[in-house]
């Protein structure tokens, strides 16, 4: 580990050596871990965490199967709510991702959504080893109140966020700027979050470089 870090420390300035670590650390393993259902659960682990959260049906673990190159990793669907816990995967034994349930609407029971609702939140409020939350938004919709209302809470328990827009495959080229645009003014009432806004797209595999250096950066 401290190899690696010295390793990309000393060559740091270096943007195209930069990606190509990146672009080495994405194409190595990349395994589930564990899915937790309970705080009690987590992993006892020094590695730094990247998690990933939005609404249900964005494209969290889309996301991360289309950055780790896997498609089955993480378990997707068309019926939001498929992801029901925080599951774990540990990329290169160098960081662990977090895969996490969505938030607002999803076919699923309300005392069930009730309970991951407030595991997500308990997990996103006390965790030492989280380093960035990718806060995904679909570039067809834009921020939600239930978006805002997560900034908020990320916002007051100072935790580093990345807004992410998905889907950008089924989305004009001028209202993806309009959109961009927006939410980076939005952005600017909130402390925690970095200013620029990634867009991505599972489907079509692009906007992935940059999120692939992020995670670098917060190992
Ligand atoms: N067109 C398009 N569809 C996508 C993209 N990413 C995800 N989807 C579709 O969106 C749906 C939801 O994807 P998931 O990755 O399961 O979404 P999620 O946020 O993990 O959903 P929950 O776990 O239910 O909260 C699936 O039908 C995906 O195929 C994308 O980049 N472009
Ligand atoms: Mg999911």
């Amino acid at each position: 580990m401290e190899d690696f870090i010295e390793e990309i420390d000393e060559i740091g300035q270096n943007e195209s050596d930069e990606r190509d670590i990146a672009r080495k650390l994405f194409a190595g393993a990349c395994d589930f871990v564990l899915g937790v259902a309970d705080l009690s659960q987590l992993p006892e682990s020094n590695l730094s965490e990247v998690a990933f959260i939005g609404r249900s049906n964005v494209g969290k673990s889309s996301l991360i199967n289309a950055l780790t190159g896997r498609k089955g990793l993480a378990h997707t669907s068309n019926t939001p709510g498929r992801t029901q816990q925080l599951n774990f995967f540990n990329l290169g034994g160098k960081i662990h991702i977090v895969d996490l349930p969505g938030y607002g609407y999803a076919k699923v029971s309300k005392s069930h959504v009730q309970a991951w609702t407030k595991l997500m939140k308990n997990y996103l409020r006390g965790r030492p080893n989280l380093r960035r939350v990718f806060l995904l938004i679909d570039s067809r919709h834009g921020l939600k109140a239930s978006d805002l209302e997560m900034m908020d809470m990320l916002n007051k328990a100072a935790v580093n966020y990345c807004i992410v827009l998905t889907k950008c495959d089924q989305q004009k080229r001028e209202q993806l700027v309009q959109t961009k645009e927006t939410t980076e003014l939005t952005l600017k009432k909130h402390t925690a979050a970095q200013p620029h806004v990634c867009q991505t797209s599972a489907l079509k595999k692009f906007g992935l470089d940059e999120l692939h250096i992020q995670i670098l950066h917060q190992i």
